[in-house]
């Protein structure tokens, strides 16, 4: 069912993956002294994780690509947390996954606190093939399993006045290094406004490749935004708030010009660093043209009309 086929534009992969930050890498080099090795870090008792119940892919979400292989997706990870390398699998895989609640609040009108196990029971879940675009200028295409937000969102009733929404991720001290790197603005905190919450895209994973989602991929659960740069992804997320104000998001506080609220992918608007014209695709390597939204306008464009003069972009 995946449309596999050439592309005149192939060519070797010769980029290396430009880094979010010059300036912060080098005062991670500085501070590097002080992070405890991980193996002195306390470890913490996770509970068993259940085998995701049966479900469907919903092939209304068409991948136009090779589906990322497993072991790229889930060995090739961004998790500040964890650390600022790509390679953070051991640190995370110390992370407890159960139980693991998420707190649904402010301008709600039936606020909750759901243990994930609830919520899968509770929530249809499906199989989605999404494209995941980083700012980095790399790419994967991956069967995510959860469900849509809107779902979600649907039994806590949004009051009237909720005009955006967001996504707090977990910070857990004895397993995530990254956190003693005390310049990043802890914890990781993403938002999207509340027509973007409601677009059938967003989605929830709770799984990936049909299992259960991997602490390196945000487990036991998270949120994708598939035409939006990947940092408006959280991982690990532990509660969702309903607001009027716009939520400042992470790498905004870090790093403001070069990282914006809304984010949505377009190759013709370079980073302040690099092009976004092509991406790099894991495991293949292959360079390929990058597609405005990632390639979900049709389903996201009509939220951005008449918004010209906000920075849309990144
Ligand atoms: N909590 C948290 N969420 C995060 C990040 C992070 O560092 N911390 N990195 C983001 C970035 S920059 C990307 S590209 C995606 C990567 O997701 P993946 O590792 O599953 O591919 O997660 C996003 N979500
Ligand atoms: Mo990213």
């Amino acid at each position: 069912m995946l449309i596999r086929r050439r592309r005149g534009y192939e060519i070797p992969e010769s980029q290396v993956t430009p880094e979010h930050l010059v300036v912060n890498r080098r005062a991670l080099m500085g501070a590097g002294a002080a992070l405890l090795p991980s193996a002195a870090l306390a470890q913490q008792a996770s509970g068993p994780v259940p085998p995701l119940p049966e479900h469907q892919r919903n092939l209304r979400y068409r991948p136009e690509r090779e589906i990322t292989p497993e072991r790229e997706a889930t060995t090739y990870n961004n998790f500040y947390e964890f650390g600022t390398s790509k390679n953070i699998v051991r640190e995370a895989s110390r992370m407890p996954m159960r139980p693991w609640t998420i707190q649904v609040d402010g301008m709600v009108a039936k606020p909750a606190t759901y243990g994930v196990d609830d919520l899968i029971r509770l929530l249809p879940i499906e199989e989605r093939i999404y494209r995941l675009r980083c700012v980095e200028a790399w790419a994967m295409t991956v069967p995510w399993t959860g469900f849509q937000l809107s779902e979600l969102l649907k039994l806590v009733e949004p009051t009237a006045n909720a005009r955006y929404v967001s996504f707090t991720t977990a910070q857990l001290p004895a397993v995530m290094p990254g956190l003693r790197q005390s310049w990043y603005p802890w914890p990781h905190v993403e938002g999207c406004s509340i027509a973007e919450a409601m677009n059938e895209l967003t989605f929830m994973p709770v799984g990936m490749y049909g299992k259960p989602l991997l602490a390196q991929n945000g487990g036991p659960f998270r949120v994708v935004f598939p035409w939006k740069y990947g940092f408006k992804s959280g991982k690990s997320v532990v509660r969702i708030t309903l607001t009027d104000r716009r939520p400042e998001n992470f790498w905004f506080k870090i790093q403001p010009s070069e990282y914006g609220f809304w984010a949505n992918v377009n190759p013709e608007v370079a980073h302040p660093r690099w092009s976004q014209a092509t991406e790099r695709l894991l495991g293949s390597g292959e360079r390929v043209p990058t597609r405005i939204f990632n390639g979900y306008g049709e389903f996201v464009a009509g939220l951005y009309t008449n918004m010209q003069r906000e920075r849309l972009w990144a």
